[in-house]
């Protein structure tokens, strides 16, 4: 498929019949506690999806933690909207390919990364129904993924380069560090004084206002790749006016929940750079709708996460193999999450900073279902009736 192709134009249309939807909910303790500027996390609270069709499953996962603090979503929405509307909805239906499987869920407004989780797990259905890796079903490019590593804030600089450090030393392409108001110069600086070359970033989820233009100006100095999410997670027009006040490229996460949105931020000049999450967009037809129009602008991209298990990660890799995806996602190694994560093929850093994407048709790796039912605390089935 050729890369000026539109990969979503030329899905072949198969007939695949949704006959079961398996919904698992996962409680996860994390190796460490990650905090960011909207809370803490150390149990990490995730949906698994399976999708069974013509003896084959299709896994997806939904990433909307414990409660509504990242976004409006929580887990406990997931399961109420997936039950209620749009597993009833699929279960027994049977879609030619995954553009049509989206198009019957848009009766539903917002709840993305409910839909997102159906969606995935459809893409792998259909391409394991294929016998094709996932990548190349929609076009990807890479095989390799340079990925990058997220650290959550911390109590003092000292202890946060002692975490920078172990994951510089392991050979990650870049750094982000999360921040908030009273926890970003002096963090930006120790980081700088130590580690002169790396390339950084910093994460604010939201925390500040257009006021703070000082502070931003300040971290101008420290030749920083990009400051995620600055401003208001609704907010486009500030965002304009803060790029306009500083050098630095801002790169939206959470005001980017659409390829509306993406459009009027790119009218309004609000970001040089987008971090796209499958989950937060509703899926991967609307994240590759968004990169699309990204790289015709030419601004940034990469790809987004959500601390999930190995699943979530696993189609993270797929999406980041597409060739418009220029910086490092946030995709880390396993281990850096789980001590031990869900799957057969556990994520693995290489030497030289990325992580292959599995081989295999769709998504490559196999649910280990004795690890998924240790952390499950809940689980629904749909049958068809
Ligand atoms: O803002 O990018 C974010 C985790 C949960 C919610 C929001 C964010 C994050 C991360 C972690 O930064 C990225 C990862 O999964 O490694
Ligand atoms: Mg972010």
């Amino acid at each position: 498929m050729g890369s000026s192709e539109s990969p979503l134009s030329t899905l072949e249309r198969l007939d695949i019949c949704v006959e079961k939807i398996v919904i698992r909910h996962l409680t996860m303790p994390l190796v460490e506690e990650f905090k960011m500027s909207f809370g803490s996390t150390k149990i990490r609270h995730s949906l698994l999806i399976e999708l069974h069709g013509d003896g084959l499953v299709g896994y997806g996962e939904c990433p909307a933690g414990e409660g509504p603090f990242y976004s409006y979503e929580a887990c406990e929405t997931a399961v109420w909207v997936l039950k209620k509307y749009l597993a009833r909805k699929i279960i027994g239906k049977t879609y030619a390919d995954p553009q049509e499987f989206r198009e019957s869920m848009e009766f539903v407004r917002g709840h993305r990364m409910a839909k997102a989780a159906l969606e995935y797990a459809f893409w792998d259905l259909y391409a394991k129904e294929l016998g094709m890796p996932l990548w190349r079903v929609y076009g990807g490019v890479k095989k390799k993924i340079p990925v990058g590593v997220s650290i959550g804030i911390r109590e003092n600089p000292r202890e946060l380069l002692r975490v920078v450090a172990r994951f510089v030393e392991k050979g990650y392409r870049r750094i982000k560090i999360k921040i908030a108001p009273g926890c970003d110069i002096i963090f930006i600086r120790a980081i700088r004084e130590e580690f002169p070359e790396v390339p950084l970033q910093v994460d604010a989820n939201a925390a500040y206002r257009l006021s703070d233009v000082e502070i931003f100006k300040e971290m101008d100095k420290y030749d920083l790749l990009m400051i995620e999410q600055p401003l208001h997670y609704e907010d486009l027009l500030d965002h304009a006016h803060l790029q306009s006040y500083i050098n630095t490229p801002i790169c939206l996460d959470e005001s980017i929940v659409s390829e509306h949105d993406a459009r009027l931020a790119i009218k309004l000049g609000s970001c040089k750079i987008i971090n796209v999450k499958p989950p937060r967009v509703g899926g991967i037809i609307e994240a590759i709708k968004i990169c699309r129009i990204a790289a015709q602008h030419g601004l940034g991209l990469w790809i987004g996460g959500m601390l999930e298990t190995g699943i979530g990660k696993t189609h993270l890799l797929h999406i980041a193999s597409l060739s418009s995806v220029n910086y490092p996602s946030d995709i880390s190694e396993s281990s850096r999450y789980w001590e031990e994560d869900i799957i057969d093929k556990p994520l693995k850093l290489r030497r030289d900073g990325t992580i292959e994407v599995p081989d295999g048709a769709g998504i490559g790796v196999e649910l280990l279902m004795d690890k998924a039912e240790k952390y499950q605390t809940g689980r629904w089935t749909i049958r068809r009736i």
